[in-house]
């Protein structure tokens, strides 16, 4: 009799064991994703990346960034391909999820890297602008530009090229010398080491900048504007308290100071061949 219950004992347990075993055997399986090869690429998408792990099923899915990846093929249970979809500079998560199961497995992280070159997005003065110069004495205006991002300093060529407007009374033209400072990390400015003039168009072409990730921008970036002269001169002018040649009488800093007139002329009129008087009231200018 005991030799019986046994076996009733076994066989129950036996019983048991394989309906757990054949439970087990239709679980649904949660994929693990152990690595990722290559780890980084361009944030345009489109790098092939090699998956492996445990458990991957035909019709699993593949995200990367929280977008969908494209081409996702399940080669094993321990290998998948896929390719990358556009995403954003930064590390992302990439999950695998297969077809019967909610859960997600890692995440593991790839890298998309800086593929966009900078671009110059604003500039000083403004492309067709005929800016006035604040100060009569000098009669240079700030010019500088603004980048989509930050650049490698030292990356910039900067040139400023002068032509002459028809109301000017020389012809002097040629690139300005000068040199660029690199302001912030994505503003530059262009010092000139001479003086600026009016009656001139000058036009500023920008080219190299890198961005950090060594992408560089693409082609020239120009842009012009104009000085012009403040009144043509001709024979004697009268230049009056209040309306000045360009505007000598309006500052008695400048009115007071006749070598400063000297450079105003020299400055708007190109000419270095003018006599001055002046009386209580009035400067008088003669350009020969
Ligand atoms: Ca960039």
């Amino acid at each position: 009799m005991k030799k019986t219950k046994y076996i009733v004992l076994i066989s129950i347990l036996s019983l048991l064991l394989a309906w757990m075993m054949g439970g087990c055997a239709g679980c649904k399986k949660t994929p693990v994703l152990l690595s990722i090869s290559p780890t980084s690429g361009p944030e345009t998408g489109g790098t092939p990346i090699t998956l492996t792990g445990e458990n991957f099923k035909e019709g699993a899915t593949v995200t990367v960034g929280g977008s969908a990846a494209t081409n996702v093929t399940v080669v094993s249970k321990i290998e998948m391909t896929a390719v990358t979809p556009p995403g954003s500079v930064g590390s992302v998560d990439v999950v695998v999820r297969n077809p019967d199961v909610e859960q997600a497995s890692g995440p593991q992280t790839f890298t998309y890297t800086d593929a966009t070159p900078p671009t110059v997005i604003s500039t000083t003065p403004a492309d067709g602008a005929s800016p006035d110069y604040t100060d009569p004495v000098d009669t240079g205006v700030a010019i500088g530009a603004t980048f989509s991002e930050p650049i490698q300093q030292g990356s910039v060529t900067m040139t400023v090229a002068m032509e002459t407007l028809p109301d000017a009374l020389t012809t002097a033209s040629g690139d300005i010398p000068g040199t660029v400072n690199y302001d912030s990390d994505t503003t530059i400015s262009f010092t000139p080491s001479v003086n600026m003039k009016a009656a001139r168009r000058y036009t500023v072409s920008i080219s190299g900048a890198k961005d950090v990730a060594g992408n560089e921008m693409s082609g020239t970036h120009t842009f012009s504007f104009e000085l012009k002269t403040p009144k043509r001169i001709t024979g004697w002018y009268t230049g009056k308290e209040g309306e000045t040649l360009k505007s000598i009488a309006d500052r008695p800093d400048i009115y007071d100071d006749e070598s400063k007139w000297k450079k105003i002329v020299r400055d708007t009129q190109d000419q270095e061949a003018y006599m001055f008087r002046r009386d209580s009231k009035r400067l008088k200018v003669f350009i020969k």
